[in-house]
């Protein structure tokens, strides 16, 4: 028997986030992956799962889980510190190049992220409606044109990637939203219930507006 929380059959959004890099010993990204974890969003079920900050590794495992729950949607999350809103992503490049070292001392620079791929891939979320909606409430959110060249970056292209090459995954969707640091890692941040909140209703938008009316999603060769 499925317990009651996790009922059989009901369509789930995969959200990610990332263990703490830099020095930090939080990171936002992973708090606001938990705290909607097993949230019911417009008939489907948000599962939260970790990612590690390692250039390799943390790809390798986002495609096994995209591989385990099948999910009808894929948002990871990552920190970018200096951000004031809650910033979706448009855009992610086949670009590794790190300013510091990952949480397992890697510094890749100049590196493709798969080799041979195209050059980047747009979003397949509504990033326009997104943003809309969220700032409909009352929440700070943004468009964002670069998820820069770090490990968030190779996630968004290797998830990009995935969805658009992998066996069965054509109809699945998936981005990239960045968040700001919160209150007590410095400025500027936001409230991590507010955080949730702001991702709560993007997801709620992504799921019920197919795309925005003019930009598709694709590769960028
Ligand atoms: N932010 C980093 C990697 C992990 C995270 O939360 C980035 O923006 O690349």
């Amino acid at each position: 028997m499925v317990a009651s929380t996790q009922p059989a059959g009901v369509p789930t959004v995969l959200v990610t986030g990332f263990d703490p890099f830099g020095g930090d010993a939080l990171n936002p990204s992973w708090l606001a992956a938990q705290a909607l974890h097993g949230k019911r969003i417009a008939g489907h079920r948000v599962v939260a799962e970790q990612l590690p900050t390692v250039f390799g590794p943390s790809l390798t495992v986002l495609r096994t889980l995209v591989r385990q729950h099948r999910p009808a949607l894929v948002i990871c999350l990552g920190l970018a510190a200096g951000r004031h809103a809650i910033s979706i992503e448009r855009v992610a490049i086949n670009v590794n190049d790190a300013r510091i070292a990952d949480n397992a001392g890697e510094q890749p620079v100049d590196e493709p992220v798969v080799d041979g791929a195209p050059a980047a891939y747009f979003s397949s979320l509504p990033i326009k409606a997104m943003r809309a909606a969220i700032q409909a409430k009352g929440i700070p959110a943004e468009v964002s044109q670069t998820a820069g060249t770090f490990v968030c970056n190779q996630v968004f292209y290797g998830l990009m990637h995935l969805l658009a090459t992998g066996r069965g995954l054509k109809a699945t969707r998936g981005g990239f939203i960045h968040l700001p640091l919160l209150p007590e890692q410095g400025e500027p941040s936001m409230p991590l219930a507010q955080m949730a909140e702001g991702l709560r209703i993007g997801i709620r938008t992504a799921l019920v507006t197919k795309a925005d009316a003019r930009l598709g999603a694709g590769a960028i060769s």
